[in-house]
């Protein structure tokens, strides 16, 4: 249990009610939280946290020591410059999986549906579908939908394995850019092909050079934000339908005490998309009213959560600290798991309770867990048994334990790109006018997780704050998404919180000043904006007055959505120190050689308020370069 100073100081640990009154009952039931576990975690390995351990092979493990007195070198002979930038781009290559294997069970089930081996789905964006084909060299004319689908499918399968040419969506991006990727040599490739060679090129005795090895990491992370993780946005927009401006609700307070509530947690909207179906069902909503409840409630967690928040509405109870809070409400009867950032200690504390843990993806089964192979095919018939099992464990609820803590947050969603050039009237011209302007200084990208070493949301919602003060429009995807909107950012009320350029635009447009632009696998949909952007003005990317943050970043995927964004030329604040300072070398090449290489490095500060100035700094250099109105540096007021 938490130890006895931050005992009853739950203001130390997060910035939200509901969180705190959920680790007050943990506190007092004496169920362990993920604040407790780091907490047992102490001291954290320093090796590991200056990336200077090895453990790729059997002559190992190794660690160099950083202050120069023990082994300088692994029993390979590597150095701390070889470790460190060999671990960063394992790193980068789990999390580019991760997001780009998402992109392929989509993929598979756009197949299916083009193939009739499935009624579960429809296509629901045809112009996109034909948009994608015509980039894909597919011709559409005169063919059924599903026939344009299968071909597209099949024609994106091929990119993933291909071992020749380029990826078709790379070419989205300014022509500067795809000439610099070419002459740097890291034009992505398959994707696979891609990751294996990371793995390849990082086994002992293969790349030895930093440098190498991370311009391999660069083309690697190139292929997930320009290849499977545009892939996974574009085909779910194609299947589910692109996201329009949307209203809903945030936080814990979206369940409801006398309903059935099931959360739907992880990042594929496969599943949870016909479970929202399922839900709607009249005769499962007579279910659950002949169990004594009013009806059947679906809340959102995680990105899985964003996803069915962007389309359909669907509320979302919270981010990544919440999963294990929301059981502590009491009130949940199922949560149902696909795959990434799930917490293995869910099944542990759901036993507290009378919730009940069911995993559905054959790729991430979960000790304790009911598993329900989820097969697209049988997608509807899977996803009603599975809001059956929900309602008919509705009567084990104890309704003496149901704490719903806070009243929801209303939120504004759903800002596909396409949502937003719709919102200023067909074209960019606009939003680049407003920036030339000088009423709007540019935009960030504030994405990525919350992490129990930060006061939870703190990074999120100060920088987004401080962001928007300073006329600079903010759009969010992932966990910061939901940070900002239980922080009230969403509201398009919140415009009065901006400053005196971007407030009058928000308000004339009837926005927020932070937009949701989806979960992580959508950050590519930041990066065609930003293409939009550079292509309309005739530049490349690293020009624009842009940025990207990840002020609570934890996990492996939002490394590897750094390195895209970096690599395509947008400066990127992390608010959690990467474990790389055991090689200044690494530490100089990324904070700063980059910037020769690719037209943008990486910053590392956990102070939001730091982050908030170095940010505005770089995009005033921006402007500048662009001869666009400026500010000088001295007189930003912050
Ligand atoms: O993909 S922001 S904690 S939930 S990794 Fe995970 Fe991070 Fe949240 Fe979504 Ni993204
Ligand atoms: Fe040690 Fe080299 Fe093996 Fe790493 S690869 S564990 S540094 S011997």
């Amino acid at each position: 249990m938490l130890n006895d100073a931050r005992k009853d100081d739950f203001s130390k640990i997060t910035i939200n009610k509901d969180a705190a009154e959920m680790l007050r009952v943990a506190q007092a039931e004496h169920i362990e939280t993920v604040w407790d576990r780091l907490e047992g975690q102490q001291p954290q390995c320093g090796y590991c946290q200056l990336g200077l351990s090895c453990r790729i092979c059997a002559m190992g493990p190794c660690r160099v020591d950083p202050f120069g007195e023990g082994p300088q070198k692994g029993v390979c002979g590597a150095n701390a410059d070889t470790i460190v930038a060999r671990n960063l781009a394992r790193m980068i290559a789990a999390g580019s999986s991760s997001h780009s294997d998402h992109g392929r069970d989509i993929m598979e089930v756009l197949y299916h549906t083009g193939n009739g081996d499935t009624t579960a789905y429809q296509i629901t964006d045809i112009d996109k579908l034909n948009r994608l084909a015509k980039e894909y060299g597919i011709g559409s004319a005169g063919k059924e939908a599903k026939t344009v689908a299968k071909e597209l499918a099949l024609a994106m399968m091929e990119e993933y394995g291909m071992r020749k040419g380029h990826l078709t969506m790379a070419a989205r991006a300014p022509k500067a850019r795809q000439e610099l990727w070419k002459k740097l040599g890291i034009t992505p490739r398959g994707i696979d092909r891609e990751n294996v060679e990371t793995l390849h090129r990082t086994h002992m005795g293969v790349d030895n050079d930093y440098v190498n090895i991370l311009l391999h990491s660069l083309r690697n992370s190139l292929s997930d934000g320009w290849g499977g993780s545009m892939i996974a946005t574009e085909l779910s927009d194609v299947l589910f339908g692109t996201p329009k401006p949307i209203k809903s609700e945030m936080n814990l307070g979206v369940l409801r005490k006398d309903e059935v509530n099931i959360a739907l947690h992880g990042h594929n909207p496969v599943l949870s998309d016909v479970i929202v179906r399922a839900a709607q069902n009249p005769e499962l909503i007579q279910l659950a009213k002949s169990r004594g409840a009013k009806g059947i409630n679906l809340v959102g967690l995680c990105c899985t959560g964003n996803e069915l928040l962007m389309r359909r509405g669907v509320h979302m109870a919270g981010n990544h600290l919440m999963q294990e809070l929301v059981i502590m409400t009491g009130a949940l009867e199922l949560m149902v798991v696909d795959y990434q950032c799930i917490m293995p200690a869910l099944t542990e504390t759901a036993k507290c309770f009378h919730t009940k843990i069911v995993s559905t993806s054959d790729k991430a089964k979960f000790p304790g867990a009911t598993h329900v192979s989820f097969d697209p095919v049988r997608g509807i018939e899977i996803g009603e048994a599975l809001v059956k099992m929900g309602i008919e464990n509705y009567s084990n609820r104890n309704q003496a334990r149901v704490n719903i803590p806070v009243q929801p947050m209303e939120v504004m969603a759903g800002f596909s790109v396409e949502a937003i050039v719709s919102a200023l009237g067909g074209t960019p011209k606009p939003l680049v006018e407003a920036i030339a302007g000088g009423q709007i200084r540019g935009a960030v990208g504030i994405v990525g997780c919350s992490n129990p070493k930060i006061k939870q949301d703190y990074g999120h919602v100060t920088l987004a704050k401080k962001l928007i003060e300073n006329d600079i429009l903010v759009v969010v995807t992932g966990c910061a998404s939901v940070a900002t909107g239980k922080a009230g950012l969403m509201r398009p009320e919140a415009a009065s919180m901006a400053g005196p350029g971007l407030k009058p635009i928000c308000q004339a447009l009837g926005i927020p000043p932070v937009l949701h632009m989806g979960s992580c696998v959508d950050n590519v949909r930041i990066l065609n904006l930003a293409s939009a952007l550079a292509n309309y003005l005739g530049v490349d990317i690293d020009k624009l007055p842009l940025a990207g943050a990840a002020p609570e970043w934890y996990s492996e995927k939002a490394l590897a959505i750094g390195a895209y964004v970096v690599a395509s030329g947008i400066y990127t604040v992390l608010g959690v120190p990467p474990p790389v300072f055991g090689s200044p070398n690494v530490v100089n090449l990324l904070t700063g050689g980059l910037d020769g290489v690719v037209g943008a490095s990486f910053a590392v500060e956990p102070d939001p308020e730091k982050a908030a100035v170095l940010i505005r700094r770089h995009i005033e250099k921006k402007r500048e370069g662009l001869s666009l109105p400026f500010i000088k540096a001295d007189k930003i007021t912050l």
